[in-house]
């Protein structure tokens, strides 16, 4: 293994293991698994190894937050749901302190009102809305430029 080989974990929340099953007009053809696969090849050439974890329980998603800070060195999040409504998803973020990136499928900006609120836009290090799939992979690219500045700078 590579010394600068970076570990980042990506997190899906509620709902997403139904992508491709319902409302491709909103959220694509892919299932999740193809989603992961895209993503898994993408960062292979990037010099990044991802692990994947998907939930539809609040809970499990703070405890792989809690547990990502002696694994990983980066976080990308499709909170779904949860992103406008989760306090303990944002206060878990912020206490890790590791670099994290959200992601949305659609633009949440275009949609109902309660979705243009993301409760963790304030403790992310940035944001990718909709792209599709797409999304994910350019907060990946974003993730990595950021991890990679930073070890520059150590
Ligand atoms: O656009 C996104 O990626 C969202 O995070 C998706 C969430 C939604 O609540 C957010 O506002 C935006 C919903 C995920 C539900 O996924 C489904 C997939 C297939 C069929 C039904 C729901």
């Amino acid at each position: 293994m590579s010394e600068n080989l970076l570990k980042i974990l990506v997190l899906h929340g509620p709902n997403l293991n139904l992508l491709g099953q319902r409302e491709p007009e909103i959220y694509g053809a892919l299932s999740l698994e193809q989603i992961n696969e895209q993503l898994h090849q993408f960062a292979k050439e990037q010099g990044a190894e991802l692990h994947f974890f998907q939930s539809n329980s609040e809970g499990e998603l703070v405890d792989k937050i809690q547990q990502a800070k002696s694994d990983y060195q980066g976080v990308v999040i499709n909170a779904a749901g949860y992103t406008h409504t989760s306090v303990a998803l944002r206060d878990a973020i912020a206490a890790v302190e590791l670099p994290t990136v959200e992601v949305h499928l659609s633009n949440i900006y275009q949609r109902e009102d309660f979705r243009h609120h993301s409760y963790l836009a304030p403790v992310v290090i940035g944001q990718v809305s909709g792209f599709g799939p797409e999304s994910y992979r350019l907060g990946l690219m974003g993730l990595i430029h950021h991890l990679r500045e930073k070890n520059k700078e150590c």
